[in-house]
């Protein structure tokens, strides 16, 4: 049964990060939960220290469109009211220069940003118009909004995570689903371990001398979109790092070297 009227969230990307802590705060405002990710251990632990049981793990690749499409349409009858998309899924893959990129990262930053917030939001969105009511919110990135040394195509598929945010809410008005983009700047989550392949020194090292976001900063942000009463509609929220100076800039901290360089 569903906490409460407010019905069932769909959080992707609830293994770690910003997916987790919105998943269980949400949960804890009364939604019922679909944690959805690839890592079935994560969301399994994710569920099982829920103190109001109502997180549902679904275990799916955003990529394979076919393979979230029979996840989302096997739900529990308990958790098939869904009237919060919470399109959180994404990753970063590497962070030298465009000129020496590789094709392969390239893929699957646009695979799962791109393609995969597009596969979520093709099964979900019809059954949110249908319900009459709902709200989607859309993980962006300050990235799409300033450049930095090495953000290039990560940065271009926020962009575009931006710009479809704009667009969905056209194309959902009237319909009573409304729809936000949050945008975060530098956050301590494993984004940048996945960035680096796992490299974890080199990801700390991005957040040495400074305060970054935290995952809950995040969550709370996406929360507070979703509760605003129904005739307002938060369109982007951009949120970064005090000492954060835009693109990977810090106050009286590091330089991007234009050579070419990684800046780690
Ligand atoms: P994390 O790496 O901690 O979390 C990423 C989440 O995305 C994980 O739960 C991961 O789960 C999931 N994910 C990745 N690929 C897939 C896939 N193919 N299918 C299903 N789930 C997938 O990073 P964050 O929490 O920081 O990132 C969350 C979002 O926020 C991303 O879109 C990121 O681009 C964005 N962002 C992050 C910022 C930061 O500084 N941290 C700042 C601005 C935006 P699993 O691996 O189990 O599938
Ligand atoms: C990731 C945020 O500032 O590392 O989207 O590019 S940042």
């Amino acid at each position: 049964m569903a906490q409460d009227e407010r019905g069932v969230a769909v959080v992707s990307g609830a293994s770690s990060g910003f997916g987790e802590r919105i998943a269980q705060l949400l949960s804890r405002q009364g939604y019922s939960v679909v944690a959805l990710a690839r890592r079935a251990d994560r969301l399994k632990a994710l569920a099982e220290q829920d103190s109001t049981g109502a997180i549902l793990p679904v275990v799916a690749d955003v990529r394979d469109r076919e393979g979230l499409a029979r996840a989302l349409d096997e739900l529990p009858p308990d958790f098939r009211d869904i009237s919060v998309l919470i399109n959180n899924a994404g990753l970063s893959r590497g962070f030298g220069p465009l000129q020496s990129g590789s094709p392969e990262s390239w893929r699957e930053m646009i695979d799962t940003n791109i393609s995969g917030l597009l596969n979520v939001s093709e099964v979900l969105l019809p059954r949110l118009v249908s319900r009459g009511s709902g709200h989607v919110v859309n993980i962006g990135s300050i990235a799409a909004n300033y450049p930095y040394m090495g953000g290039n195509v990560y940065a271009a598929t926020k962009a575009f995570v931006h710009q479809l945010s704009l667009n969905m809410r056209v194309d959902l008005q009237g319909t009573g689903v409304r729809v936000s983009c949050v945008a975060p700047g530098m956050a301590k989550t494993e984004f940048a371990q996945v960035r680096f392949d796992g490299d974890v020194e080199r990801a700390d090292a991005l957040y040495e001398g400074i305060q970054p976001l935290t995952a809950d900063d995040v969550a709370e942000a996406v929360a507070w979109c979703v509760s605003r009463p129904a005739h307002v509609n938060i369109n982007m929220i951009e949120l970064m790092p005090s000492d954060q100076n835009f693109g990977l800039g810090f106050a009286g901290s590091r330089t991007t070297p234009a050579d070419g360089t990684d800046v780690t």
